[in-house]
């Protein structure tokens, strides 16, 4: 397809940007793109100028803009990004909606507007807006949390949050001095599911723990950096981690996805109940999820999930994000005749990896548009399991799913400029 780019972005990061256009919130500013098509979008009719006049008038700026043939209307289609405050920003909408054959808001206050499509990040250093967009800050533990009553505890998850609400796209991540109880508590998960791999885990599983043993200090008495293992999973998928201070939103969660990037917590679950916690901490993300991030079958899976996220309705996050949680936190899968494990969630939690071979739990064979809207508890182990051929498979059937999705435009990841294409086709 045709498209030519006529991009004005600076290559300045984001907080940067505060000099850039004085007195506007970081926060509320770059928060809108603008897909159009002017009445008469031929280049010559000079509608493209007397468009950029209109947002000129109300004070906006462009950040970047794309042109291209468009698939919607005869001439072309404009896709813009605009700096500036909420109010200018509106009138100047409403003006060149006057102007426009085709008209569409990508923004964050999408859900005052019924055709807005939600916003979503286009570069992978658009990440770090998730930062302050935690639904939890790391150190608010609830009244049932293990560690809600230990002063010491609730003092280190305040400094892993506060290390990972600071963090910037391009840092390197956070090293960390665990204490002598945190390692003693990853000991005895990494020592007991170890002893469960061999025939519980799913062959890509197997694969590639040894590689992190050897390369990345995974050991019963050492607590992995993730810097280390961010630059393992890099060299191997191009996937990488980036520290995080809660629980982000699904619809951020999965989006990180879409650029291979892994919001990875850092802090370890209170050593009262090493077996099982609903919670994600260290030892999920390393010992459950890290592995199969190694994997490119795997990697690719994962990405589409995120890919097909980006700019999705709410009712299809929450569908997503329960195909997420049936397959890369708790997917099973059939290998030479056996059931393995590949979902995260078991895969850290020595008392679910256990169960969920054995003839207690429910399987079904996993299907996006079933699996999408099964129901499931989050602080006990699942009664319900879906089983995948492969992950190929899996991909196959989740692109499928993706496809069904109503977007008004098609999204492709471009791997050399670690960002999202928006096309105006699938
Ligand atoms: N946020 N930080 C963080 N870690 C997760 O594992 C996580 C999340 N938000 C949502 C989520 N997981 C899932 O339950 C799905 O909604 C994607
Ligand atoms: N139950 C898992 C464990 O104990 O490691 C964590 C699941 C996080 C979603
Ligand atoms: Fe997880």
């Amino acid at each position: 397809m045709y498209q030519r780019q006529v991009s004005f972005d600076k290559p300045t990061r984001v907080e940067d940007s505060a000099y850039i256009v004085e007195g506007v919130d970081i926060q509320e500013a770059r928060n809108t793109c603008l897909l159009f098509s002017p009445k008469d979008s031929s280049l010559s009719s000079g509608a493209l100028a007397n468009i950029l006049a209109i947002f000129k008038k109300h004070d906006i700026n462009l950040v970047h803009i794309e042109s291209r043939s468009s698939l919607r209307v005869p001439g072309y289609e404009f896709f813009v990004e605009a700096d500036g405050k909420s109010g200018a920003l509106g009138r100047a909408i409403d003006d060149v909606k006057k102007q426009c054959s085709y008209f569409n808001i990508i923004s964050r206050d999408y859900k005052d507007n019924a055709t807005a499509v939600p916003w979503f990040p286009r570069r992978i250093r658009d990440l770090d807006r998730f930062a302050n967009q935690i639904l939890s800050y790391g150190s608010e533990l609830d009244s049932d949390h293990p560690g809600f009553t230990d002063p010491e505890y609730r003092k280190r998850r305040k400094y892993f949050a506060d290390i990972a609400y600071n963090y910037k796209h391009g840092e390197p991540l956070p090293h960390v001095d665990y204490t002598k109880e945190e390692i003693e508590t990853w000991g005895i998960i990494f020592r007991n599911l170890t002893k469960l791999y061999k025939t519980h885990a799913c062959r890509e599983y197997n694969h590639v723990f040894p590689l992190l043993v050897d390369n990345c200090g995974f050991r019963e008495d050492n607590i992995p950096q993730l810097e280390d293992v961010s630059n393992f999973l890099r060299d191997c998928t191009g996937f990488t981690l980036r520290p995080v201070a809660g629980l982000l939103s699904s619809r951020d969660f999965l989006a990180g996805l879409a650029f291979r990037v892994f919001h990875s917590t850092q802090y370890i679950r209170h050593p009262s109940k090493p077996m099982y916690t609903p919670e994600p901490d260290v030892c999920h993300e390393l010992m459950g999820h890290v592995p199969l991030f190694a994997d490119p079958a795997f990697a690719q899976f994962s990405q589409e999930i995120g890919l097909a996220s980006l700019g999705a309705p709410d009712d299809y996050i929450e569908k997503l994000s329960t195909i997420f949680w049936f397959t890369v936190e708790y997917g099973l899968c059939r290998q030479e005749g056996e059931l393995k494990a590949y979902g995260a969630g078991l895969l850290s939690s020595y008392g679910e990896l256990e169960y969920c071979l054995t003839d207690k739990p429910q399987l079904k064979d996993f299907e996006p548009e079933v699996t999408g809207i099964t129901k499931y508890p989050i602080t006990q182990f699942q009664p319900l399991y879906y089983v995948s051929d492969s992950f190929e498979t899996a991909k196959e059937k989740t692109i499928k799913f993706a496809n069904s999705i109503p977007r008004p435009f098609g999204v492709r990841y471009n791997a050399y400029t670690q960002s999202v294409e928006v096309l105006d086709s699938k």
